[in-house]
């Protein structure tokens, strides 16, 4: 049994069931608006919204609290124009060769292709990197790798926490993950332990924006009551 002392009360806040379901209505209705927007206004945003955003992805469970993730936020123009052109370079190596007819035949209704200008285009570009495993110090004062436990899933939950609070935010979002991405590591100088888990375009959608007409499946496709 741990020791009491490193333990505090929760903090927690009993809700009215009326309260309960206002919140969850509210907050069910908003989620649904959200879309994967391909095309972006280059107005700026309040870096604030961004930051605040990264603060609620920070706080998602993760294995053993070890929060291994690393969020790059990248507004510097060449840095996007360098990104944008190592991605292009993979997904048009992906689209005309590496992907298959049945996985061409699934992007179909979402009309994507190789071409990527939404990472220039969006004011900010975030890079989230997964902490395969840690870094400290042994006895003599060398490096030493400190083992990372679920760190997928736990970058996994912490990029929902980040696309929702975005989203929450009045800012657009498209989840990208070029293939394969280790251009990523190099570009943003990022450590051998780090690995490119998925590029987060962010900005408000142009004014032409327009998104594949596809539906979500129904409450009885994904709920099974036992
Ligand atoms: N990574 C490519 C291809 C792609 C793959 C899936 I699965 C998508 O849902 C969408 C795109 C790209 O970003 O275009």
């Amino acid at each position: 049994m741990p020791d009491e002392a490193q333990f505090k009360a929760l903090d927690y806040e009993r809700l009215s069931e009326r309260e309960q379901l206002r919140r969850s209505g509210e907050f069910l209705r908003r989620m649904l608006k959200r879309r994967s927007v391909r095309q972006f206004s280059s107005e700026a945003v309040p870096v604030e919204l961004i930051e605040r955003a990264i603060r609620v992805a920070g706080s998602a469970p993760s294995g053993a609290n070890q929060q291994p993730w690393t969020f790059v936020v990248v507004s510097d123009a060449e840095l996007k124009r360098r990104i944008r052109q190592a991605a292009e370079a993979e997904e048009k190596e992906s689209y005309e060769r590496r992907m298959s007819p049945e996985w061409l035949a699934a992007l179909e209704p979402l009309g994507t292709d190789w071409r990527k200008p939404h990472i220039e285009d969006a004011p900010y570009v975030i890079v989230v990197f997964r902490q395969a495993y840690g870094i400290g110090r042994d006895e003599d004062g060398n490096d030493k790798r400190i083992m990372h436990y679920y760190s997928e899933e736990s970058v996994g939950i912490a990029v929902g926490f980040l696309l929702a609070a975005l989203h929450i935010s009045g800012l657009a979002t498209l989840t990208h993950t070029p293939s394969p991405m280790k251009f990523l590591t190099k570009i943003l100088a990022r450590p051998a332990n780090e690995r490119p888990y998925v590029v987060i375009p962010v900005g408000y959608p142009a004014a032409e924006a327009s998104v594949p007409a596809i539906s979500k499946k129904t409450l009885d496709e994904i709920l099974l009551r036992r």
